[in-house]
């Protein structure tokens, strides 16, 4: 589940179960010890601003309405959301929602591909309003690849992610999509990476993912990033085990070790 602060508007980040990705919301421990009583009138506002953020992206997605969409991304930072949070803390239970709206056929393929491509301006609506608080990237930060499992076209994931590490100084993650194997092990050779993440959505692309693990363990002591994997797969709990890997469910793990 996904843990927002209903006062201060900052996201908490995930608690288990990981792979149901509805909101709960609460108070962060500062905003309780600050607002003992949860029922005063501002803390019931600030929560049903948060409530509104959530509904009105939703409708604004369904109607592929991005001027609305523009509008809450900026009252929303205007209330204090960080950027990214809007991205993994609203945007990301929405399109789960879709899909679970998708799968029981409450909507259809095309109006799925639609709040998809919806999602990807608003992703882009983010991107821009952090580039404006961009500040210098940081010198001695690890170095990451990031790459979709071979034959995921789940790519909403990796931008997102991407943008999270970013946010959070972790590291600006070097995209890479290689197709061909040696050409990968090449381009890990020469750039040293020091983790290989790779999102995976399905539990078919197991093989690919393993594939690309099995082939890092054969380089180089020296020039063998460890390999991280995360993703609806992993955090959904089909796929909990890749030889030479580490799963990762909540990405607040990232960046720790
Ligand atoms: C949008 C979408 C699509 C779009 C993708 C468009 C795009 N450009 O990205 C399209 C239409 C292409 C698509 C296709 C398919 N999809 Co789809 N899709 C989705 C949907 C609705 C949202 C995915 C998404 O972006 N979520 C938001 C991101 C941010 O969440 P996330 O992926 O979980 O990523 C988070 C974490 O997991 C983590 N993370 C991700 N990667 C990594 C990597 C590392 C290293 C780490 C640490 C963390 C990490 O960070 C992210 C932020 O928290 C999901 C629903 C869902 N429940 O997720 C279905 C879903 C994933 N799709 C599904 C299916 C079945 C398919 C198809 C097989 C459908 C078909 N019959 O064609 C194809 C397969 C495509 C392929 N070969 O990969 C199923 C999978 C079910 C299953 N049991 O495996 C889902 C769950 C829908 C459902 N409810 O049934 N899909
Ligand atoms: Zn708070």
């Amino acid at each position: 589940m996904l843990k927002w602060c209903s006062y201060c508007q900052q996201f908490q980040g995930e608690t288990p179960p990981f792979e149901d990705l509805s909101v709960t919301y609460g108070l962060c421990r500062r905003c309780e010890s600050e607002h003992p009583d949860i029922f005063i009138s501002d803390v019931v506002e600030h929560s049903e601003f948060l409530r509104r953020v959530y509904h009105s992206l939703y409708e604004a997605g369904r109607r592929n309405d991005l001027p609305s969409a523009q509008q809450l991304v900026k009252d929303a930072i205007a209330a204090n959301f960080k950027p990214v949070d809007i991205l993994l803390g609203i945007l990301s239970p929405l399109l789960y929602k879709i899909g679970e709206q998708w799968r029981s056929g409450t909507i259809t393929v095309a109006e799925e591909h639609e709040f998809t491509a919806f999602s990807e301006r608003v992703i882009e609506l983010i991107e821009a309003s952090m580039q404006q608080g961009r500040t210098r990237r940081r010198a001695g930060v690890p170095r990451y690849f990031l790459m979709n499992a071979p034959g995921n076209t789940h790519t909403l994931a990796i931008r997102i992610l991407a943008l999270w590490l970013e946010s959070r100084s972790i590291c600006t993650p070097t995209v890479v999509n290689h197709l061909d194997l040696q050409e990968l092990a090449q381009h890990v050779i020469k750039a040293a990476p020091n983790a290989l993440l790779i999102s995976m959505a399905l539990p078919q692309q197991l093989n690919g993912v393993a594939a690309i693990s099995a082939l890092v363990g054969e380089l180089p002591a020296g020039a063998r990033p460890k390999i991280i994997v995360g993703g609806y797969a992993i955090k959904s709990g089909l796929v909990r085990f890749v030889p030479g890997a580490d799963l990762v469910t909540d990405i607040n793990l990232l960046g720790t070790s």
